[in-house]
């Protein structure tokens, strides 16, 4: 097999500096310049200036000058230029998908599937919510002397301008998943997509002006998260901040935005488990494994790292894993018969080192990978690692990587405490044939998403967000009416 060849788009995203999409228009950033890495390589693929403060501060600007008239706009029309912008990802799928695949390392099925697909099926979902978001009356007990009568209601109004922080894991689908839902509550976004693949973004904000979407409604500026993420929340136009990242950051935007009375959804990362029940038999485990833990190189927030399996069921498991993993076609993203590509970026790649030394010093077993592979790029052998001691280190670190640690259980209700021994707590998964068990398991698992025989799928419909270290709020379903809404309660005498 060999790459698909770049089209034409794709060459000319890369042919001229980058910078930011800012009121309605591609505008050059007047801060420094930085590369754009391609991972299967580590070769520079394009460059980007970034936004210097008065660029962060003309995006918000923008958008918050395009509140009124997006507000204005019917329900109906807002969805359907949601819908309209569904239709054209759908149209560019191929040049976007390519575009990520070279900036993120992500397999091009996969960014055709997830970034693409997915970021369609969302953006449709949110559309439907417009005209849908109500407030409700209600009964007031105020007593009546002369005869008055009393009556309340409330109405949910949009938050105002919000600060969208995207990670690089999925940068079109973690960025729709904000944008949409700003969007459809009749919000306006400023986007800040991660320093590692900062190009997708700015093809998505064009083409949402193509559709008709207004400009300022949607703004893009690029640079480093340090400086620009704290200006873009300080900014007195900044209602919300939607941070998607690492624990650590994440703890920082929640100070800087709290300190400035701002709202705050944080969708962390963690140390998500994965519980196999002793009913289980171990093909299923181990393609259970692989779903849960394997995809995209193993950086999906929701990923399992963590597998607690039957004493008596390690050895054969991590056998027949072992197999697999050491099977899988490793090679360039572009290549459609790739299963697993580079990791995203270098600091990505010298972590997963570090932790693999890490791991080898404390005495824990490496059954298979645990090294880079000897090619250009930051390719990193897909690896499972047996530990017995709870309090290694992978049995804390998120390795945000193609990284499975697996540890024995005796009984199941052991398993279960270690697992909610676990600072964060943003997914996890139990598999067993045994419903009622599994239904149980859910009620004690502390998580936000509880997955029962399946991990890693996420659905517009269904909430999805962290308990303890790993977040703030919700997103999807109803549940992101609350984040991007006032609610205004009125009360009238009559
Ligand atoms: O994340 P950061 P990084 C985890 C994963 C990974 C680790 C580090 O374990 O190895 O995080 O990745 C912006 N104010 N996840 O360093 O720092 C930054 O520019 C405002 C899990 O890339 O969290 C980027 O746009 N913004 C995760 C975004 O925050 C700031 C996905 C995320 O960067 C900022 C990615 C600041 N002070 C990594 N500093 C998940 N949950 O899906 C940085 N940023």
């Amino acid at each position: 097999m060999s790459d698909v060849a770049l089209l034409q788009g794709v060459r000319a995203a890369l042919a001229h500096p980058q910078g930011h999409y800012i009121d309605g228009q591609a505008v050059t950033g007047n801060g420094d310049a930085f590369p754009v890495i391609n991972p299967a390589t580590g070769q520079t693929l394009a460059e980007v200036r970034a936004a210097d403060g008065a660029q962060a501060d003309a995006a918000m600007e923008a958008a918050s000058a395009a509140l009124a008239g997006w507000q204005a706009m019917p329900t109906l029309a807002r969805g359907t230029l949601l819908l309209k912008l569904a239709d054209a990802l759908a149209a560019h799928r191929e040049e976007l998908a390519q575009l990520e695949s070279l900036c993120s390392g992500k397999t091009l099925m996969l960014a055709r599937m997830l970034e693409i697909e997915q970021s369609v099926a969302f953006l449709r979902y949110f559309a439907g919510w417009a005209g849908k978001i109500s407030g409700e009356t209600l009964d007031v007990s105020l007593p009546s002397f002369n005869g008055e009568k009393y009556t309340a209601f409330t109405r949910r109004q949009p938050v105002g301008v919000v600060v969208g922080i995207i990670p690089w894991n999925f940068s079109i689908m973690i960025a729709i998943w904000k944008l949409a839902a700003a969007l459809v509550c009749g919000c306006t976004v400023v986007l800040k997509p991660s320093e590692f693949t900062p190009l997708t973004l700015l093809r998505v904000a064009e083409l949402a002006t193509g559709c008709g979407i207004p400009p300022g409604v949607i703004n893009v500026v690029n640079g480093d998260g340090k400086t620009l993420g704290p200006r873009l929340i300080a900014h007195p136009h900044c209602a919300k901040v939607s941070f998607t990242g690492s624990v650590v950051t994440g703890q920082a935007v929640s100070q800087a935005a709290m300190a400035g009375g701002k709202r705050v959804t944080l969708e962390l990362g963690g140390k998500n488990a994965a519980l196999f029940l002793e009913d289980m038999e171990v093909d299923a485990i181990v393609n259970g494994i692989i779903e849960a833990g394997y995809l995209n190189q193993g950086q999906i927030c929701a990923a399992a790292e963590c597998f607690y399996l039957p004493v008596g069921k390690m050895d054969p498991v991590l056998a027949a894993l072992r197999q697999r993993l050491e099977a899988m076609r490793i090679g360039s993203p572009l290549d459609e018969g790739t299963e697993m590509g580079p990791v995203a970026n270098r600091p990505q790649y010298e972590k997963l080192l570090n932790l693999f030394a890490q791991a080898r010093q404390e005495g824990s077993e490496i059954i298979c990978g645990g090294y880079a592979l000897d090619r250009d790029g930051y390719y990193i052998a897909p690896t499972a690692i047996r530990v017995t001691d709870p309090q290694a280190t992978l049995m804390r670190e998120e390795t945000f990587g193609p990284v499975g640690t697996f540890i024995a259980y005796e009984n199941d209700a052991d398993a279960l405490a270690l697992i909610n021994a676990s600072p964060s707590g943003l997914a996890a998964s139990v598999w067993t044939h045994d419903m009622a068990k599994a239904l149980r398991y859910s009620e004690q698992l502390e998580a936000g998403m509880v997955w029962i025989n399946m991990h890693t799928f996420l659905d517009p419909a269904v909430p999805f967000g962290g308990m303890k270290d790993s977040g703030i709020g919700r997103e999807f379903g109803s549940a992101f009416i609350e984040d991007y809404t006032n609610l205004k309660s009125v009360m009238v005498r009559y």
